[in-house]
């Protein structure tokens, strides 16, 4: 039977900073290459709240937020060979197309096939599937997962194991990844290294677990909210600094403490001042630094050269490295193996009607990560 247009509860954010309006949308069907996917659970991200802050130079309105999603196929289009419906699906805001320059480069997890139009809020034909009374609303990272059905491109989808429960697994989808992946793909850190991992949310606390997998022999994170050292604590971490309690700047405390400093930094918050903390409390000669947290329009990082010419080295990380079609559904094999958990890190759960309430405990430091059940 070929798919109808379906109505949907969705969560809209019509303008910058206005708190989502939850409504009745309409869907399209899946066109050629696409599938509609009906949401079962989603996380809320920091980049979320960063886009509706109107910090992001890209964030176009209205439009429905949310990537960081578990869903299962409800429709394919015309010539979708790689999914079917009733197939376990993760939304991925890094597509894989596995034919452009990118994906065939090796080099990189950054597939740039339909990252224009993406960018845009749009599919890749430039057009929109959401509608509201006629007017049209955008797509967000290409995934929109705060709507109880979504359209996306099959190459924006990973395929995983229908065992794994979708409730916590969504948070493979954005922030546990990232956190891992940047750890174990991005700097590669090795058994003995030592770690630094500034903010501690649910990125920061994934960059631990990826450390502790990694067998690092100190994990140092940072966090002017104390409250946050407890889970960073069980989940590996070593030596916990609040830069409130000390009047020099923190990099200098973190040399100090390490002899020199540290062989890995990780910046997860999306602040440029503490990207130059993270890069200048590396070990002189050979410490790298990877800025993960995204920061506004219009911010610069700066340092002194002379910090990279004697060896320090500073890089950026997407999605943790990770491709997400080939590689994710490992990454929820590996989590179904009992290597790391997921539910250290859904302090909230709520319904869509909710989700207002979810980005106030995320300002207010009072939750890791909420996840929307639809
Ligand atoms: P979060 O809000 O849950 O956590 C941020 C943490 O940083 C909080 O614990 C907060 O107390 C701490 N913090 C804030 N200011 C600080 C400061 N000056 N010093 C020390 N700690 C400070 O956010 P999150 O969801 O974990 O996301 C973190 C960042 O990562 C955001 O910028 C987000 O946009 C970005 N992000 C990037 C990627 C990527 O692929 N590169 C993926 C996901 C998220
Ligand atoms: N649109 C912003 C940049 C936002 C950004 O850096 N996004 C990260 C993912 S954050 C997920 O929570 C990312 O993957 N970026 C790579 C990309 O191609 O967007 C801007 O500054 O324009
Ligand atoms: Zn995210
Ligand atoms: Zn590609």
């Amino acid at each position: 039977m070929t798919a109808q247009t379906l109505k949907s509860k969705a969560a809209v954010a019509w303008a910058v900073g206005q708190p989502l309006s939850m409504e009745i949308v309409d869907v399209m069907p899946p066109q050629q290459g696409e599938v509609r996917v009906k949401m079962i659970a989603t996380g809320v991200c920091h980049t979320d709240a960063f886009t509706l802050s109107g910090d992001d130079p890209e964030g176009i309105f209205p439009c429905i937020l949310g990537h960081e999603g578990g869903g299962i196929v409800e429709s394919i289009g015309e010539g979708v060979t790689s999914v079917q419906v009733g197939d376990h699906v993760i939304p991925l805001y890094t597509p894989e197309c596995g034919e452009c320059k990118f994906c065939k480069s090796g080099k990189t997890n950054l597939c740039q096939k339909i990252r224009e139009t993406q960018g845009k809020g749009l599919m890749p034909d430039g057009t929109t599937r959401f509608s509201k009374d006629g007017v049209e609303i955008f797509h967000y990272m290409g995934c929109s997962t705060f709507s109880e059905y979504t359209v996306l491109p099959e190459i924006s989808l990973a395929k995983v194991n229908p065992e794994a429960p979708l409730e916590e697994v969504c948070l493979l989808g954005c922030g546990v990844t990232t956190g891992m992946g940047a750890v174990m793909n991005t700097a590669k850190v090795e058994e003995g290294a030592t770690v630094a991992i500034f903010g501690m949310g649910g990125i920061g606390l994934s960059a631990v677990i990826g450390a502790t997998m990694a067998k690092a022999s100190r994990i140092i994170v940072i966090d002017i909210n104390e409250s946050k050292f407890e889970l960073a604590r069980k989940l590996g971490a070593t030596d916990f600094i609040n830069p409130k309690n000390y009047d020099k700047p923190i990099q200098d405390v973190i040399v100090e403490l390490t002899d020199g400093g540290v062989d890995y930094s990780f910046e997860c918050i999306g602040n440029v001042n503490v990207m130059r903390s993270a890069l200048e409390c590396c070990h002189k000669g050979w410490g790298e630094s990877v800025v993960i947290g995204v920061a506004g329009a219009g911010q610069e990082i700066s340092t002194r050269p002379f910090q990279l010419v004697t060896g320090r080295v500073w890089k950026g990380s997407a999605f943790g490295g990770v491709k997400g079609r080939t590689e994710l559904p490992q990454y929820v094999e590996r989590y179904m193996a009992g290597e790391f958990k997921l539910s250290d890190f859904i302090t909230h759960t709520m319904g869509l009607e909710q989700v207002n309430e979810a980005f106030d405990l995320m300002h207010e430091g009072k939750s890791i990560r909420t996840v929307i059940h639809f």
